[in-house]
């Protein structure tokens, strides 16, 4: 298999982990008011206090350390370096990031920065309804200008949003997030700015000649056509116009789709596309280094007719089997593919999908591929403190089989981080859906971290450079 190098690293969000919601002046974000609102999660879990990795940090990255971990990706809270959004900063975020950062350094691991993990400051919400306004682009800009600022240099890996089509479509079309609408007009015109949101701070980082790589990470979710009947095969083309290349090629090919654009178009939907715009994304499109994927799963689609399956909302309590035909009448729908196994919320397990989408990436927008998040969410079973978590070392491994092979076929893939290091707060999910290599008792106050079989695995795959899987 492929000797490349690639850079072994692992996840985290603000919001799922560092917990001092309220804390050193941070201001309130949409997720904070968002959690409070009966029924939004499961059982009311909430952020407030998640793996208290804001006053633990120095004891997470011993363990990293310990692991041999080459990167740790973990987000920026935007209310807690700015607490209104705009304006004042709050020096004791500045400092907590940066004795993230030195820390992670000193202990010969790279920092990879997500600017932007949905935790928008709540006053900009209020200020001009966030992501729908086109004001989000300056105010962004000037915030990932802040960090630039001082955490430049120091950082060589950048993402700016942490996928925006999940943010924006489940905020704006299945209103499972904040701000918990269900307007597809809304949803095209909060994935437009958060393009030229994306674009602008490109560009400001390349104007500024920072050091580094940057780019955004997308929820890449390859599509198969269930049967070779035409239909079918027109369900998926519709697939990829509407979501795939809608999502990615407004990031990396500077430009929509036609197809979808013309769809969009007739139903009277389609956001204002300006010749700025679009000079501004090309100028993204050209100059961002690499493409972040989060992939989890893939999806099979099936033809839906105009009276066929709606949206629907999904599993988040972990009882299995409640997969149901979700899609857009007249376009498509998701099917169960009775050919790949299912984890227990009911996403599809397929290894298989992540080497098909890194190629197909590939052929399509010739970048670097970095994979931002990958792993599997599961219940463990702590026995005799320990956890025997060898279903998590399947998945892992198999995905990691399949990177390897990406290369060989061409793919520049430059690093793998797996969601997540530590157990966290899954958003809708609460804490029993875990990710981690570090178990954590979310049941005992002191929340003791306890290492998994994975970690162990993952150790010898970072020493191996993941030969170990093959
Ligand atoms: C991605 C998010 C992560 C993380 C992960 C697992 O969409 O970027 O923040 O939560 O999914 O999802 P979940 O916690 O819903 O299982």
């Amino acid at each position: 298999m492929s000797d490349k190098k690639i850079l072994w690293g692992s996840a985290s969000a603000a919001y799922q982990v560092e917990g001092a919601f309220d804390q050193d002046g941070k201001g309130p974000s949409i997720w904070d008011r968002w959690v409070k609102l009966p029924g939004k999660t499961f059982e009311g879990t909430n952020g407030d206090i998640a793996t208290d990795h804001y006053h633990r940090f120095k004891e997470d990255v011993a363990l990293m350390k310990d692991m041999g971990l080459e990167a740790y990706r973990f987000s920026i809270s935007w209310p807690r370096l700015i607490p209104d959004g705009v304006g004042e900063v709050n020096q004791a975020g500045i400092d907590f990031y940066s004795q993230l950062i030195d820390t992670l350094i000193e202990n010969q691991i790279e920092p990879v920065v997500t600017l932007y993990h949905w935790d928008l400051p709540a006053s900009l919400q209020d200020k001009y309804d966030g992501w729908l306004s086109r004001d989000i682009v300056a105010d962004f800009t000037q915030y990932a200008e802040l960090c630039f600022k001082h955490f430049g240099g120091r950082v060589k890996y950048w993402i700016i949003l942490n996928e925006p089509n999940i943010f924006t479509s489940l905020g704006y079309i299945l209103a499972m997030h904040p701000p918990g609408h269900t307007d597809q007009k809304e949803y095209l015109q909060a994935y437009h700015n958060t393009a030229l949101v994306h674009a602008s701070v490109v560009k400001s980082f390349k104007e500024k000649n920072i050091p580094g790589m940057i780019g955004s990470s997308i929820a890449y979710t390859p599509g198969y056509a269930v049967s070779q009947e035409h239909w079918d095969k027109e369900a998926q083309y519709k697939y990829y116009q509407t979501v795939n290349w809608w999502h990615c090629d407004s990031y990396y090919k500077g430009s929509y789709p036609q197809w979808a654009m013309d769809y969009f178009k007739q139903l009277g939907i389609l956001p204002e596309i300006t010749s700025e715009d679009l000079e501004l994304m090309a100028y993204a499109a050209k100059h961002a280094d690499f493409i972040g994927i989060n992939y989890y799963q893939s999806t099979t689609l099936a033809y839906n007719p105009i009276d066929g399956a709606s949206m629907e909302k999904f599993n988040t309590d972990g009882v299995k089997g409640q997969f149901k035909e979700s899609g857009i009448p007249g376009l498509y729908k998701n099917v169960y593919n009775p050919h790949i196994r299912y984890t227990d919320w009911d996403w599809a397990i397929d290894p298989d999908g992540l080497l098909y989408s890194l190629k197909e990436l590939n052929d399509r927008y010739h970048k670097p591929l970095f994979i931002s998040e990958n792993g599997l969410g599961a219940f463990d079973v702590l026995e005799n403190n320990e956890i025997h978590d060898g279903y998590r070392i399947d998945y892992l491994k198999e995905h990691i089989v399949r990177c390897k092979q990406s290369i060989l076929e061409g793919v520049d893939l430059i690093a793998y981080c797996t969601w997540s290091f530590t157990d966290l707060l899954s958003w809708l999910n609460g804490f029993q859906k875990r990710y981690g290599f570090v178990y954590i008792d979310f049941l005992d106050p002191g929340l003791p971290r306890i290492k998994k079989d994975s970690f162990v695995f993952y150790q010898e795959v970072i020493r191996t450079n993941g030969d170990n899987c093959e």
